[in-house]
């Protein structure tokens, strides 16, 4: 049995609920509610000890991280295979992957926090406000995260650095965008971890109503998007999953911060 502990908008959840579905694996999920602090719950812990999700649970062995996750469903479930097949193939997907865990999602996290989520963790009543930001342990989202959550849900896009995230995320639309000039799909002409690993990403800008970061200028990046969008998948895995009152917030805080957002590249 497979079992999921996952969150409506996170990124890395996203990613895992993808490779489930275009396996067509059936799966059990528990909802860890990381804007209410159910990741801080010690039983969950002892499964996360970083206090995040995903959490995989295969026949009782309990994986944790989604890159390796999503490793291991291709792995054991090998069909359809979603690594390419050569092993040149496969080092170029990893360098994909590898961004995705060591850039990206870094990025990622402060941008959401910035844009969105510090409104919600900010309309927490005092006390649950002051415990969930004192919950993070010290290795988390990354090693930073206990004070830079504070800090970004304190300060949103006056915390030094966020402008940063937001031009190096820009960077790797652009690197995806180049890189499909060559081929279909990021790591060749089939799709594997490499586009399942950024599809949460670029998904997550459009769920904050920040699309024109690739729609204007991108126009190989915009139709892979589409072509993401139109997989079976993509509903169930990145849409219906995130509450009615979450898909809200983030398209209604994510369109309030879109004027800072054009301030950061009107700077460059
Ligand atoms: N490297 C981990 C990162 C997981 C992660 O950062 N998850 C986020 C959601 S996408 C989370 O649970 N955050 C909890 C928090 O911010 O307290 C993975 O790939 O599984």
């Amino acid at each position: 049995m497979l079992e999921l502990y996952h969150h409506g908008s996170s990124v890395c959840a996203a990613k895992v609920r993808f490779v489930l579905a275009e396996k067509d694996l059936q799966w059990h999920g528990h909802y860890v509610d990381i804007l209410k602090g159910d990741q801080f719950d010690p039983a969950y812990m002892k499964l996360n000890p970083k206090a995040v999700v995903p959490t995989l649970v295969h026949d009782g062995h309990v994986i944790v991280e989604s890159t390796v996750i999503a490793e291991y469903l291709d792995e054991t479930f090998p069909e359809p295979p979603l690594k390419p097949a050569a092993p040149l193939g496969r080092a170029h997907m990893r360098v994909w992957t590898k961004a995705v865990d060591e850039l990206m999602h870094p990025a990622c996290a402060e941008i959401t926090f910035a844009s969105c989520h510090r409104h919600i963790i900010n309309r927490l009543p005092p006390h649950e406000h002051a415990r969930f930001l004192a919950s993070t342990p010290p290795i988390s989202v990354t090693t930073s995260w206990h004070e830079r959550k504070k800090e970004i849900v304190k300060l949103g896009f006056g915390a030094p650095g966020i402008a940063a995230k937001f031009r190096l995320y820009d960077s790797y639309l652009q690197k995806m965008d180049d890189a499909l000039r060559h081929h279909a799909w990021l790591a060749g002409d089939r799709l594997s971890l490499a586009d399942i690993g950024f599809a949460p990403y670029v998904n997550r800008l459009d769920m904050l109503g920040m699309s024109a970061m690739w729609t204007r200028s991108r126009p190989r990046l915009t139709d892979w998007f589409e072509r993401i969008k139109a997989r079976p998948g993509f509903g169930p895995s990145f849409i219906h999953v995130c509450p009615p009152d979450l898909t809200s917030d983030l398209a209604t805080f994510g369109r309030q911060s879109w004027p800072e957002v054009e301030r950061i590249f009107a700077g460059d």
